[in-house]
């Protein structure tokens, strides 16, 4: 079987179950279709619903179960997508419970589907060793004993069934083999940029970072403040490496811009774990410049999100400028630059898109960036 013998997309069953009573129930299945759109698959039905508790065997328990075996037979799809992140017993139990139905049933958790979305995204060698780094451990935690043949199956979402991955004839001390290779490599990757970094760093100029949740608007940013065409789409995880531009804002005002891969809430921890070296740049950096799409009715568990992996990563001390961006897209909202009583910026309102607000920001970088001169000078003195 390849991709070929069926060029569509392939039609996924989206299973978005609320957990208690979250907020913005809604949005969240809305991203959880997103998500899965961007890893290359169709949603052709989402089945909503709410428990107290996952159920211990299947998450979703015996009625949803039926459900879902129903939209399947209904859509002619054999791919199952939980936005959730499930047990290996979990995945096992839905597949048995499917496999009758549907002889070629695959079941992927939110991890499944990020991971699908890096390993298709991954450019530079970094990146890719990065993401097969974190696929190897999330697949470590699936081999378990009494794992049927179905394994031997899934393949990347996108595809429809296509040949087993060369992972899935591992087991799991070849992995962890794997893994500790993997890891040394990133290592001598690793390396190799902190010393073209340190370059930058002894030049003495402003390391600006963007930061923030998946489309809310960085590249876009990015492209406004450098004057340059990094890529921009309307998709999540648009951008995976990081891209640094030394931008010149005035005389004394040269900043190194990178714009960097954005957060997303419940961002799989082997992910975040891998992509450490390069969030390196984020850590490193003087000033981050935090993202937020303010036209999204989530904005603030969206900050939310992305203040937890900074702080996963170590970078929650950094000096950080929120940038609401997308303001045309709020009635009412005008751009401007909020200062608290010392005059230290707490927020600057903008629109990549339209360009509104983008001199200021600009000027108010050239601003810290004599700041932070002055102030090397001054310690150098
Ligand atoms: N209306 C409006 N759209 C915007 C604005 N900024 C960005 N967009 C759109 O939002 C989408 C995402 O923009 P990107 O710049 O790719 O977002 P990103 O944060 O880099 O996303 P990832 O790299 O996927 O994390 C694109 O379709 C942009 O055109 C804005 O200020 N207003
Ligand atoms: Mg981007």
């Amino acid at each position: 079987m390849s991709i070929r013998r069926n060029p569509e997309r392939s039609r996924a069953i989206l299973v978005s179950l609320d957990i208690g009573r979250p907020p913005h129930a809604e949005d969240r299945a809305e991203e959880a279709a997103r998500l899965v759109d961007s890893a290359g698959a169709q949603v052709v039905q989402t089945i909503r619903g709410r428990r107290d508790r996952p159920d211990a065997a299947t998450f979703a328990g015996k009625g949803k179960v039926e459900e879902i075996r129903d939209a399947l037979l209904v859509h002619g799809s054999d791919i199952v997508v939980f936005d959730r992140q499930l047990t290996a017993a979990q995945v096992r139990n839905l597949e048995r419970a499917l496999i009758d139905a549907v002889p070629a049933i695959r079941v992927f958790d939110r991890t499944d589907v990020i991971l699908d979305i890096f390993a298709q995204r991954a450019r530079t060698s970094e990146g890719k060793l990065q993401v097969e780094l974190a696929r190897l451990e999330h697949l470590s935690t699936r081999l378990v004993r009494g794992w049927t043949h179905l394994e031997r199956q899934r393949g990347s979402l996108g595809k429809t069934g296509g040949p087993g991955e060369k992972q899935i004839e591992l087991d799991r001390r070849m992995i962890g083999e794997q893994v500790k290779k993997l890891k040394d490599r990133i290592r001598k990757v690793g390396k190799v940029r902190a010393t073209q970094r340190a370059g930058r760093t002894r030049s003495g100029i402003l390391r600006v970072a963007l930061v923030g949740y998946t489309n809310a608007g960085k590249s876009t940013l990015f492209n406004r403040i450098a004057r340059t065409e990094a890529y921009v789409a309307d998709q999540l995880f648009a951008t995976l490496d990081t891209t640094t531009r030394r931008v010149y804002l005035g005389e004394e005002a040269t900043i190194a811009l990178s714009d960097t891969v954005g957060f997303i809430r419940d961002l799989p921890h082997t992910l975040v774990e891998s992509f450490k070296a390069t969030l390196e740049e984020t850590i490193q950096a003087d000033l981050l410049l935090h993202v937020v799409d303010r036209a999204n009715p989530q904005r603030d568990e969206q900050m939310q999100a992305v203040a937890d992996v900074l702080s996963e990563i170590g970078a929650a001390q950094v000096p950080q400028w929120v940038v609401y961006n997308q303001i045309d897209r709020v009635p009412g909202l005008e751009p401007e630059v909020v200062r608290d009583a010392y005059g230290k910026i707490l927020n600057i309102k903008v629109s990549a898109f339209t360009g509104v607000g983008i001199d200021a920001l600009r000027e108010a970088l050239a601003e810290a960036a004599r700041d932070a001169n002055r102030g090397s000078l001054a310690s150098a003195a």
